[in-house]
C-alpha cells in the first residue's frame, strides 16, 4: 500500500515534469526554427507598390495573365539578379527551393495580398514557359531566366 502510494507520487510527479517540458520545449523548437529559416523579404521593400498595383489591375480579368508583361509593369525586368532572387524567396512559400504549381497558382498573392488567384489554364501556361528541364517546378535559374526574357 505503502509503495503504491509511492509510485503514484512518483508518477504525478513525472507527469508534471512531462507537461513542463512540453509547454516549455513547445515555445522553444518554433523560436529556433523561425530564427534559422531564411529571412524573407516583403515585396513591397523590392518593387515598388504603386507598380504592383498598376500590374495586378492590368490583369484583373481571369486568363488575361501575361509574365511578360506583368515582370515588365511590376518592374522586376529591370532589377538585379540578386533582387530576382529575392523576389523568388518571397514566393516559394514553403521554402522548399522550388515554385511548385500550387505556389504558382497564387502567386500574384506574393506580390500583393488582394492579388487574384491564377486560373488553372494560366497557371500550366506560366509553368510551361519557365520550366525548361520539365521537372515540374520553377527553380531559381528558371526563374531568372523567365524575368530577364
Ligand atoms: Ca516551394
Ligand atoms: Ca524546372
Amino acid at each position: 500500500m505503502h509503495l503504491s502510494l509511492h509510485v503514484q507520487k512518483l508518477l504525478m510527479t513525472v507527469r508534471l515534469f512531462v507537461q513542463l517540458y512540453t509547454q516549455v520545449s513547445l515555445h522553444i523548437p518554433t523560436g529556433c526554427g523561425y530564427l534559422h529559416r531564411p529571412a524573407k523579404m516583403a515585396m513591397s521593400s523590392i518593387l515598388n507598390t504603386d507598380d504592383i498595383k498598376k500590374a495586378l489591375h492590368a490583369f484583373a480579368v481571369p486568363d488575361s495573365f501575361d509574365h511578360k508583361k506583368f515582370f515588365e509593369m511590376v518592374g522586376l525586368k529591370s532589377k538585379s539578379a540578386d533582387d530576382v532572387k529575392k523576389v523568388f524567396t518571397v514566393l516559394d512559400a514553403d521554402n522548399s527551393g522550388f515554385i511548385e504549381e500550387e505556389e504558382l497558382k497564387f502567386v500574384l498573392k506574393g506580390f500583393a495580398k488582394d492579388g487574384r488567384d491564377l486560373t488553372d489554364k494560366e497557371t500550366k501556361a506560366f509553368l510551361k514557359a519557365a520550366d525548361k528541364d520539365g521537372d515540374g517546378k520553377i527553380g531559381v535559374d528558371e526563374f531568372a531566366a523567365l524575368v530577364k526574357e
